[in-house]
């Protein structure tokens, strides 16, 4: 995203200026030892994952190109990770060739609640995932989490359901 882009969030941060001591950028490969797995725990269940497993996955990700794109907020003064995110970008043959975005693993620690990174996040990933082309993105909540989403203009779409099966 170029500077001006960037600028123009709705929430009064940028992605320049995060807040106080925070910075936003791409998830990096030390990022294990600040903290990552223990936010997606604030999320859902992580399991054991060692810092090989980590990388392991991290560097998967990095060679699919144009797909993966995590971003996070870290506190550098505690050099510990506060919020993430991510955008899958998908690709396929309809729509002229064309590609869709899921947001995919919000998060925002418990002790920063409230200070608009959430939207920061979110925001961020919408336009990244508009300037990359995505004719469509989409992203599945709980209902509690339905009025934060909906703000981004984000809505449930008539006559489509989602369905899922776990094993
Ligand atoms: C939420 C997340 C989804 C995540 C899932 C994990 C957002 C917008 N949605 O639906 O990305 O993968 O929770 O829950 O962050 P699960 O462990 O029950 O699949």
């Amino acid at each position: 995203l170029s500077k001006g882009e960037c600028r123009l969030h709705e929430c009064g941060l940028s992605v320049e200026n995060p807040g106080d001591n925070l910075i936003l950028r791409p998830l990096s490969a030390d990022d294990y030892d600040k903290g990552f797995l223990q936010l997606l725990g604030q999320l859902t269940k992580v399991g054991e994952v060692t810092k090989e497993k980590y990388l392991e996955r991290f560097h998967a990700m990095q060679s699919c190109p144009s797909t993966y794109y995590l971003i996070v907020i870290e506190d550098v003064e505690l050099a510990k990770l506060v919020a993430c995110g991510t955008l899958v970008v998908e690709q396929k043959f309809i729509h002229d060739i064309a590609v869709r975005g899921r947001i995919e693993d919000i998060v925002v620690d418990n002790s920063c609640r409230g200070k608009k990174i959430g939207k920061l996040i979110v925001e961020t990933l919408i336009l990244l995932g508009k300037k990359l082309g995505c004719y469509k993105i989409s992203l599945e909540c709980k209902d509690p989490l339905l009025p934060f989403y909906t703000q981004f203009g984000l809505k449930h779409e008539d006559k489509q359901n989602y369905l899922c099966k776990r094993f």
